[in-house]
């Protein structure tokens, strides 16, 4: 990991290459190496609510996620106990590519104009990227303490430079992760940095570990037990008024997208359920994720689902167990 970092900055584009290379290599044998462990009987889940694995209907194997999220992290020499702790989203230059604000502090408001660029190993804004769940880039925004979560997709202008409004409506140091596909490398690559909103700084306390969220008139509840270092299977039963969902709709090609940011650092994972969902599918009320989250500890779930042409957030605080 270091290794490649280094290798990336100080040489450039070939041995980006290479190292994607390796780590596509890497990611596909990841994938395939270890069947036995993804089709032998599950192991037993702490299921805090009742009915919350119930009817979940999931038969696919849940290996796509692990692939792509895993992958890209390892350099070729580090193995699977390297892989499954790699966490991305720590750093604002990896690989060559490097995230940079054009302005770091920023006013307080509701819709605050936000312009970056991302910069290649040329030194240059990039501007060949590879769609992921149809977005060129994926911008995730954060309060340090956790508070203020928004998953934006900004535009990019012909520069290479993207804007975007950004909900900043309290005072504090926001993180800002870049989560993308560089078409020259073909890695997904997450960048973090921060910026200021000036400002009465009011930290909100990280809120108790607790398998249900409430927010817009929808009760959603997560089932599963989380375990660092090895796929584990999460899976949220979504209803609304009591009533369980049957007609989640595709959002950007799947039926939830889930960030997870380890509390004490915001290390950042994404991953998505192992199934695709196109137009005019419907889905729910389950939705499955097979995450490996690196290390114990407290994590901030961020579940963005589609539901009557609406993008809702439920948050989730989960401990993680060794
Ligand atoms: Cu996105």
């Amino acid at each position: 990991m270091v290794n490649r970092m280094q290798a990336g900055v100080k040489i450039g584009g070939f041995v980006v290459g290479l190292a994607a290379m390796f780590g596509v290599a890497f990611a596909v044998g990841s994938a395939a190496a270890p069947p036995d462990s993804k089709t032998a009987a599950p192991k037993p889940t702490v299921t805090p609510t009742s009915d919350g694995m119930a009817g979940h209907g999931e038969t696919e194997p849940a290996g796509e996620a692990e692939a792509e999220g895993e992958g890209h992290g390892d350099d070729g020499h580090g193995g699977a106990a390297e892989a499954a702790t790699y966490v991305s989203g720590l750093a604002a230059t990896e690989a060559g590519f490097t995230l940079v604000p054009a302005q770091t502090t920023l006013t307080r408001g509701p819709a605050v104009p936000f312009t970056f660029t991302v910069t290649g190993p040329t030194g240059k804004p990039v501007t060949e990227y590879t769609k992921s769940h149809e977005k060129d880039l994926h911008l995730i925004v954060v309060r340090r303490d956790l508070s203020g979560f928004q998953h934006v997709h900004p535009t990019r202008a012909a520069d290479g430079s993207w804007s975007v409004d950004l909900d900043l409506r309290t005072a504090g140091s926001w993180r800002v992760f870049a989560d993308f596909k560089p078409t020259a490398t073909g890695e997904t690559t997450t960048l973090g940095t921060d910026v200021t909103v000036a400002g009465d700084f009011r930290p909100v306390p990280l809120p108790a570990v607790t398998p249900k969220s409430t927010l817009e008139g929808y009760d959603v509840s997560i089932a599963g037990h989380a375990v660092a270092g090895e796929e584990s299977t999460l899976t949220f039963t979504l209803a609304k008024n009591g009533k369980q969902l049957a007609d989640l709709q595709p959002y950007l090609g799947a039926f939830g997208h889930l960030v997870s940011l380890r509390a004490s650092d915001l290390a950042y994972l994404h991953t998505h359920p192992a199934e695709e969902a196109h137009a005019g599918d419907t889905g729910g009320p389950a939705i499955e994720f097979a995450t490996t989250f690196p290390t114990p500890g407290t994590y901030r779930l961020f579940l963005d689902f589609q539901h009557a042409g609406q993008v809702h957030t439920a948050e989730f605080t989960v401990e993680v167990t060794k």
